[in-house]
C-alpha cells in the first residue's frame, strides 16, 4: 500500500458529495480532500472553506485531470456520470462513481468497455447497501448454505418525501436501483425480466407521479423478487429486507435500536433519510475504496455491477411505462470481459 494519503477530488457538492466531503475530511483514514468541483461555485466555495487546503475547481473535468488529484469521488447528478467517469479512465484515476452508474444500459457499457481498454481495474459504484452490517449478515448467511437454496427476496425502500422533480421513472433509476444491486448480489445471478406496476398514486406525490411502485426480478437462476418503493411516504427513511430459503428466512431493517417508553407511548426513531440510516455503510464504502485504491485496486461493487443495474432499470422504464414484464438486454459478461474482473 502507498504509504502517502491518497489526495481524493470530490465532483459534485450536493447532497451526498457535501457528506462524502465531510467523511474523506475527518472519517476516513488515509485519504486528504484537496479539490472540490460544482457548477453552483458557492456552494462548492462553501464546502471547500470547511475544511483545510481544500481547492475548488471550475470545470470537473480539469480537477480529474489535475496531477495533484489521485483519484475522485463522483456524486454529481446521473446525468453527467459518463462524461466524467471516462475522464477518470482515461486519465488512470481510481473512482467511486454514485449510483447510476450511468443513465441507461448502452451508456454504462461504454464505461465497463473503457476501463477494460484501459487495462486494470479503476471504476467502484456507489450500491452503499453492500457495506451495511445488517446486509453483510444477510449475504454472509445466505452464501453459508445454512438455510438452503435463495428462494424470494422481498424489499421494501421508503423515503419521506421527494422533490417534485423526482418523475416516475426516477424512482427506477435512481431509487429501485439499489433493490436491483442488491437482489442480483444476495442471489449472486442477473436478473432477466423486470416488472414494474403501480397501484393509484398516493396524493402526497407531484400530479402525474406514480408513487409508490411495485416491481417484481426473474432470476436467471428462477428465484424471484418484489420490491415496493414509496418515495413519498410521509414516514421516513424506511429500507427492509427479507431473504426466503429453503429451510428459514433473514429480515433486515426492522430498524431495532433504542427503545423508548414515554408519555403512554413506546417506540424508537425511523431516520429521516439514506445519510442517517447508512453512515457506517457509507464510511465502510469510502475506506474499503480508499484502501484499495492506495493499493493500486477496486473493491467492492464494479463498473460491470453498475452497468448490470443500469441495464436492468431501463428496462424497469420501459415496463413502468407498458404495465408489462421486459426481458433486461445486457451484452455477454464474458464477451465484454474476456472472462477477467468484473
Ligand atoms: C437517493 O438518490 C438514494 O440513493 C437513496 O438511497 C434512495 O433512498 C433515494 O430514493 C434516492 O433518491
Amino acid at each position: 500500500m502507498s504509504a502517502a494519503p491518497l489526495r481524493v477530488g470530490v465532483v459534485g457538492v450536493g447532497v451526498m458529495g457535501a457528506d462524502h466531503a465531510g467523511r474523506l475530511a475527518h472519517r476516513v483514514a488515509g485519504a486528504d480532500l484537496v479539490a472540490v468541483s460544482d457548477p453552483d461555485t458557492a456552494r462548492a466555495a462553501e464546502l471547500a472553506a470547511r475544511f483545510d487546503g481544500v481547492r475548488v475547481v471550475g470545470d470537473p473535468l480539469d480537477l480529474i485531470a489535475d496531477e495533484r488529484v489521485d483519484a475522485v469521488l463522483i456524486a454529481s447528478p446521473g446525468s453527467v456520470h459518463e462524461e466524467q467517469v471516462l475522464a477518470c479512465v482515461e486519465h488512470g484515476k481510481p473512482t467511486l462513481c454514485e449510483k447510476p452508474l450511468t443513465m441507461d444500459g448502452e451508456s454504462s457499457l461504454r464505461v465497463v468497455e473503457a476501463e477494460r481498454k484501459a487495462g486494470r481495474p479503476l471504476v467502484q459504484v456507489g450500491f452503499m447497501r453492500r457495506f451495511d452490517p445488517e446486509y453483510a449478515e444477510m449475504k454472509r448467511l445466505v452464501d453459508s448454505g445454512d438455510l438452503g437454496r435463495i428462494l424470494l427476496v422481498h424489499n421494501t425502500h421508503r423515503n419521506l418525501r421527494a422533490a417534485d422533480s423526482f418523475r416516475s421513472e426516477m424512482i427506477v433509476r435512481d431509487s429501485l436501483v439499489h433493490e436491483v444491486d442488491v437482489c442480483r448480489w444476495l442471489f449472486g445471478e442477473e436478473i432477466e425480466t423486470i416488472t414494474v406496476l403501480a397501484p393509484r398514486p398516493t396524493g402526497e406525490a407531484a400530479e402525474g407521479v406514480l408513487d409508490p411502485q411495485v416491481a417484481i426480478f426473474r432470476m436467471a437462476g428462477g428465484g424471484m423478487a418484489t420490491s415496493e418503493v414509496f418515495v413519498n411516504s410521509q414516514v421516513g427513511y424506511e429500507v427492509r429486507c427479507e431473504a426466503v430459503a429453503e429451510r428459514g428466512n433473514a429480515t433486515i431493517g426492522l430498524g431495532q435500536s433504542v427503545f423508548v417508553r414515554r408519555a403512554g407511548q413506546y417506540g424508537g426513531r425511523i431516520p429521516d433519510d439514506w445519510r442517517d440510516r447508512f453512515a457506517r455503510a457509507y464510511d465502510l464504502e469510502v475506506q474499503a475504496w480508499v484502501d484499495a485504491a492506495r493499493r493500486g485496486e477496486v473493491a467492492g461493487p464494479t463498473s460491470w455491477d453498475g452497468y448490470a443495474a443500469t441495464a436492468v432499470c431501463t428496462a424497469g422504464m420501459e415496463s413502468l411505462a407498458t404495465g408489462r414484464p421486459v426481458t433486461v438486454a445486457m451484452a455477454d459478461r464474458a464477451d465484454v470481459l474476456g472472462g477477467g474482473r468484473g
